[in-house]
């Protein structure tokens, strides 16, 4: 029906000056090309890594289909799709979870520790959520409980039970666990300084820099969901490669 009317009507106009519409259609190009590059790469690699490229896949597939809704939403309203924005990442953040448990397997992971990781992931989520869309006016209060369900991820991954786990893995693994690691570290805090931009508080300074929230969280997800898949591409690369040689 969209489509339709897209065809009537002709496409909604981006403004040449409306950078933040176009990270969303750029979002939208990127996330659709990396589905389609983990899809039809599955079968390139022994079975027990597909499951972990199917979720590569289905990531970047699930933020395809919100960036849709989310640029329409961008192009209609001139707002924040806060809505689109945090199903996505309900959906996408428990399945990189799941990609941490998938890989950590080989070295007798269990499923607790992937439902650690997703329960923290949901917690840190819906208090975000709280803080941008449903209290705004205590911002840095949802933003601090989100932070501290952040900072769990971050030990247990770098430090704790999961750390544990990769370095009995090690090799390719553990060199795939750490990128990761990185990634959640450095790549993840990009989405606390949007949700700053974004919202009243303390922090306000930061949004006179003239940082756009949804800029940066474009940004962040475009690092963070097709770098994971990439990541987790070149471990079963090599790894499928060494069992064959
Ligand atoms: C693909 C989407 C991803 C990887 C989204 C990640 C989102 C976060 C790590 C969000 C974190 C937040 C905080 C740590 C505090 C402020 C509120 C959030 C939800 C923006």
């Amino acid at each position: 029906m969209k489509l339709l009317t897209i065809f009537i009507d002709g496409v909604q106009k981006i403004a040449t000056d409306d950078y933040v519409g176009f990270t969303f259609f750029v979002g939208c190009m990127a996330m659709m090309a990396a589905s389609a590059f983990f899809f039809l790469s599955m079968n390139n690699f022994d079975k027990k890594w597909r499951t972990s490229i199917l979720v590569s896949g289905l990531i970047t597939f699930i933020a395809a289909v919100h960036y849709w809704y989310m640029r329409d939403y961008w192009a209609a309203n001139a707002e924040s799709p806060t809505f689109f924005r945090y199903v996505d990442w309900v959906l996408t953040v428990p399945l990189m979870c799941v990609e941490f448990y998938l890989i950590l397997k080989v070295a007798g992971a269990k499923k607790s520790l992937m439902w650690k990781l997703i329960a923290l992931s949901v917690i840190m989520l819906v208090t975000g959520y709280f803080g941008e869309a449903v209290y705004r006016d205590q911002a840095w209060f949802w933003g601090l409980v989100s932070g501290i369900a952040y900072f769990v991820i971050v030990y247990m991954i770098w430090f704790g039970e999961a750390k544990k786990l990769a370095e009995q893995a090690g090799g390719e693994v553990l060199k795939a666990h750490k990128t990761l690691c990185w990634f959640v570290l450095v790549g993840w805090a990009i989405y606390p300084l949007g949700y700053m931009a974004g919202t009243p508080g303390w922090y306000d300074g930061l949004a006179g820099l003239g940082l756009n929230m949804d800029v940066i969280y474009n940004i962040g997800d475009a690092v963070n969901k097709i770098g994971f898949g990439l990541v987790v591409y070149n471990l079963a690369t090599v790894a499928s490669s060494k069992v064959e040689a």
